[in-house]
């Protein structure tokens, strides 16, 4: 649970302490109560090497926002009585706190094509507000991060440092990865081919991080703002499409329940397309059937390596879970292969 050191740096008397939420990374927990509170959150450091990095970004995508657009909802951290941004446990964990939204709630599978294309909006207005900063005052909060080439290359590494069981029980994933391979090429020449403009993106635009308002279903705020940092748009759009296309998430095992819903698909680029038409040259929006392709493809090579690997990045609640995550999004590619383009 929380350490009472860590509870006293922010000031939490005597609250109400709940683990909350569903991401991978991060553990988070609810404090106070159900209408207010605070949202208190361990960033796990050995994904996050340089957390001060995090808050430096946050910091100052804040107050560029707060001048140039003050009607913007940024979520800001809330500081610890030493004045800080972050806290460590006697562990070396960093720990922070934000304000909890209000009558707010996230989703993991979208229902209806108005959340579709509200959440577009949403991640589309972050870049585009932020579309006039300067993306070298932004640090490089994990190197490589969305590079296609370099996930492949892990995931290579990955099946020779495997174990015998892990690599005969992936052996079908395996090969359903490998069939895709090309996609690796396409990324590195539409990398090379530099139209693709260098932005600050959100980089982690799975549908659960995003609050919606729990009445009328707009947009509130982006949350997850780990990995703002420079990306192409390609990598905020692909993951849109990946969580959002398919009526269920990456832990289904029942993979005959994937499909492609077109109708969602026209509202993720049309919510995207609404903010950020202007802002994107006709060279990138020709990428746009790759985004959704690419994005589903790096997230089933990094699942499939954490499972070679021994598990060792990703939160599992059982055995065989990152395998489970990998052909599930292998499944999706398939299908958006046949569909997109
Ligand atoms: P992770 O990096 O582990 O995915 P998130 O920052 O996405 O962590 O938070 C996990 C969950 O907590 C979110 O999906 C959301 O449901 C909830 N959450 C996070 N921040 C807030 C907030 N400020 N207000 C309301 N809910 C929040
Ligand atoms: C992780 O933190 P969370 O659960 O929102 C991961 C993303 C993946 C996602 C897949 C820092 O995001 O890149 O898309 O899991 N974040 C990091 O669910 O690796
Ligand atoms: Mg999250």
């Amino acid at each position: 649970m929380v350490p009472n050191s860590i509870l006293q740096s922010f000031n939490i008397p005597n609250s109400t302490v709940q683990p909350f939420g569903s991401g991978h990374i991060n553990r988070t927990f609810k404090i106070g109560s159900t209408d207010g509170g605070y949202i208190l959150q361990r960033i796990n450091h050995h994904v996050f090497k340089q957390p001060e990095n995090i808050a430096a970004n946050i910091r100052y995508a804040a107050a560029y926002l707060k001048e140039k657009h003050p009607q913007y909802l940024f979520l800001s951290p809330v500081k610890a009585t030493n004045g800080q941004d972050m806290v460590y446990d006697e562990g070396g964990y960093p720990w922070r706190l934000f304000p909890y939204i209000s009558n707010t709630v996230t989703i993991n599978e979208v229902q209806t094509a108005k959340e579709a294309l509200e959440a577009a909006k949403g991640f589309a207005r972050l870049t585009k507000n932020l579309s006039g900063c300067d993306a070298q005052k932004f640090h490089n909060i994990i190197e490589r991060f969305h590079d296609l080439g370099w996930r492949y290359e892990q995931f290579e590494t990955a099946l020779k440092n495997t174990t015998p069981e892990r690599l005969s029980k992936a052996h079908e994933a395996i090969e359903q990865s490998k069939h895709f391979a090309f996609l690796v090429n396409e990324y590195r020449q539409l990398i090379n081919s530099g139209d693709l403009t260098l932005r600050i993106t959100h980089n982690d635009t799975k549908i659960n991080n995003i609050l919606f308002d729990a009445h009328s279903r707009k947009t509130v705020c982006v949350i997850d703002l780990d990995t703002l940092m420079p990306g192409y748009f390609i990598y905020d759009l692909g993951d849109m499409v990946r969580t959002i296309v398919c009526p269920v998430s990456e832990e289904e095992t029942d993979f005959s329940k994937i499909s492609f819903r077109k109708e969602m698909y026209d509202a993720v680029v049309a919510g995207y397309l609404a903010e950020m038409e202007e802002e994107l040259s006709d060279h990138e929006k020709a990428a746009i059937p790759f985004s959704g392709l690419m994005m589903t493809y790096i997230m089933a090579l990094r699942f499939l390596a954490d499972y070679l690997n021994g598990d060792v990045y990703y939160t599992i609640k059982y055995e065989g879970q990152n395998m489970n995550r990998a052909k599930n999004q292998l499944r999706l590619l398939q299908i958006l292969s046949e569909e997109i383009r």
